[in-house]
């Protein structure tokens, strides 16, 4: 389905009064209300592939029907919700959830979109029809060199899809790890997986970065291999320059720091990108800044000072991407949200007064620092982001014109009911 522009135009004109009204008001109180809506136009943040369908627990699935049944499909979705906000302007794909039988057809089909291919993830945490090797117990860490090399391969095939779509990142996630004490040997795992990931490593082309992703527990409950931040900083920085870690903010132990993580792997120069969600409990994959929007605020005001402080573009220093499944909500208005909610994050933390911030830290003036910080984040800034979305031709509220057009039952007409995609 696509949007025609009129729909879009007329959406915005009913909606136009107001939202100036709102405009005018906050920018007038800020200086860089220019510079900050430029920026927000800049932003773009990849959507992943298989975060287009519902998602589902060992509980229970609860499809919502429309759901896309090929990549080309995916593309489709992916490029509505770009129009809708003109901030989706990526993808992620998931291989072989979503392999590309023909790259040439489907990079002209996201070019068509406005799309480009972010970071490619692969899959050894599952096992695929007639796969030889089972990865039941890991993959990279296996004590069989035979399982390791399987992996390996499979990693080196989606650098392959990736260079044939322009994408220039690898994400290896690795579900690698023990559920009972006894069972690992942590040493021989880290070296097993890091010797694998040199193998991948060294299969780079010159102008690609591998991310590797950290997480504390699941689908191994007792050890996971590259289990936080600073294990993931050891691969990196054993593994050489192209190496990086990607920070999903799902996988953290309960009550972490992570925007402390955040502005030291920063600081390091080892920060990749990262899988924007929320979660309360584990890796619960909700939708970005709808459990703790704060969390998200502070993650922002560290990479916005630490970006700065390396002199790093913000739009492109990073891989932005989203990591999230749809237990409840509509794929593509939890996804919406998402976008809005980095967004606002994003805007709030240009507010920051980095300077008289820096002044109160010298002074120990703890109190005189929260209200800086809170000053910004208490700021509504969604007439910003919604300016943003404007002077790029996208929708005022998104949400709103896609039920307005009823985009889901529309894709139901076409895509019928029980439609599953291929995904978590
Ligand atoms: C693991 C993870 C990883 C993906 C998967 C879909 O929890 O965050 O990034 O490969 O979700
Ligand atoms: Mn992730």
């Amino acid at each position: 389905m696509r949007i025609e522009r009129y729909q879009i135009d007329e959406h915005n004109s009913r909606l136009a009064e107001g939202h100036q009204r709102k405009f005018e008001f906050l920018a007038q109180d800020i200086s860089r209300a220019e510079e900050i809506v430029q920026k927000l136009i800049k932003f773009q943040i990849a959507i992943p592939s298989w975060a287009l369908g519902t998602g589902g627990t060992r509980f229970g699935r609860f499809s919502g029907g429309g759901e896309p049944r090929t990549l080309e499909e995916k593309m489709e979705d992916i490029g509505l919700l770009h129009q809708l906000n003109q901030s989706s302007g990526a993808v992620s794909l998931h291989i072989p959830w979503d392999i590309p039988e023909n790259p040439n057809a489907i990079k002209a089909l996201a070019a068509q979109y406005g799309l480009r291919f972010d970071a490619m993830n692969s899959n050894t945490f599952q096992d695929q029809p007639g796969q030889q090797h089972s990865y039941k117990f890991g993959s990279m860490q296996h004590v069989d060199k035979a399982v390791r090399k399987q992996a390996v391969d499979h990693n080196i095939e989606v650098i392959k899809y990736g260079v044939e779509l322009g994408s220039d990142s690898l994400t290896v996630w690795l579900s690698d790890g023990s559920c009972f004490p006894g069972q690992l040997s942590f040493r021989r795992a880290f070296e097993n997986t890091l010797e694998s990931l040199h193998e991948v490593y060294s299969a780079l082309p010159d102008n690609w970065k591998v991310f590797v992703e950290y997480k504390a527990f699941e689908p191994n409950f007792y050890s996971t291999t590259v289990g936080d931040w600073g294990q993931s900083l050891l691969y990196a920085n054993k593994l050489g320059s192209k190496a990086y870690t990607l920070v999903d903010l799902g996988h953290h132990l309960p009550n972490a720091n992570i925007e402390q993580i955040v502005s030291l792997l920063l600081m390091e120069g080892k920060l990749g990108g990262f899988h924007f969600n929320d979660s309360k409990y584990g890796d619960d994959d909700l939708t970005a800044g709808s459990v703790k929007p704060y969390q998200l605020f502070l993650i922002f005001n560290e990479l916005v000072a630490g970006m700065d402080a390396k002199g790093m573009d913000h739009a492109s220093g990073l891989g932005w991407m989203i990591d999230a499944s749809h237990n409840v909500k509509d794929p593509l208005e939890d996804l919406l949200q998402s976008v809005e909610a980095i967004m606002m994050a994003y805007a709030q933390a240009l507010l920051v007064d980095a300077a008289a911030l820096e002044a109160a830290r010298q002074e120990n003036d703890v109190v005189r620092c929260q209200e800086i910080l809170q000053n910004a984040f208490r700021t509504d800034v969604r007439p910003l982001v919604a300016e943003a979305r404007l002077r790029s031709n996208a929708a005022l509220n998104p949400v709103q014109l896609f039920r307005d057009l009823k985009v889901r039952e529309n894709l139901i007409g076409e895509r019928g009911l029980k439609t599953v995609a291929t995904g978590l």
